[in-house]
């Protein structure tokens, strides 16, 4: 693509082992293998895509590489973030219960940038500890858009992406 009208950098938030990494390649490459391995620091990746109203857009995606709980790091890893994706795993309560932390986090080094919540693995009906209503209310209460994806069969993850986009380019233009 020439060059892009925006760029904006995205944060994946949650917990280890939610679907963050399976996530972004499932966005990026449309691909899904069953075992990426831990990296250290950082993932960056680069998408990029129209639109609707604001043509082509470059999305940079920063993916916490196995450093999940390194409070430390947050902040410079959130630096110049115009929004992020905070993920749980919808067949694991305790990813649920560490939204609080992640959000408070976020707000703390980003104030009001847009976010969008995530309800993954969805694929696994009946392993579901964490009912979607759940999930809403959340989200509700602080003021963020909610969907459930699957990284495993690519629900909902472009419409993850491109929400979270649309919002920040509503809210910046
Ligand atoms: P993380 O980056 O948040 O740490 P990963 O999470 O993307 O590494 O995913 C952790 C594990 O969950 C991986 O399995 C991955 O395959 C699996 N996973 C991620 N998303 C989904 C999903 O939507 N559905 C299902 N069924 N599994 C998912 P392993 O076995 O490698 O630990
Ligand atoms: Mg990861």
């Amino acid at each position: 693509m020439s060059e892009p009208n925006y760029i904006v950098k995205i944060c994946l938030l949650g917990e280890a082992a939610v679907g963050k990494t399976s996530l972004v390649y499932r966005f990026v490459q449309n691909t899904f293998r069953d075992s990426y391995k831990s990296t250290l620091g950082v993932n960056l990746l680069k998408k990029d895509l129209t639109i609707g109203g604001y043509g082509e857009v470059s999305a940079q995606i920063w993916d916490l590489g196995g450093q999940e709980s390194f409070r430390s790091l947050r902040k410079l890893y959130l630096e110049g973030a115009n929004g992020a994706l905070v993920i749980y795993d919808m067949t694991n309560r305790k990813t649920f219960d560490k939204l609080d932390d992640w959000v408070d986090s976020f707000k703390e080094a980003r104030g009001q940038q847009p976010l969008l919540l995530i309800g993954n693995k969805a694929d696994l009906k009946n392993k579901i500890e964490v009912e979607e209503e759940e999930g809403k209310s959340f989200a509700e209460k602080n003021n963020m858009d909610f969907i459930i994806t699957s990284a495993k069969t690519g629900l909902n993850v472009e419409e993850a992406f491109k929400d979270l986009i649309k919002t920040i380019l509503d809210k910046i233009s």
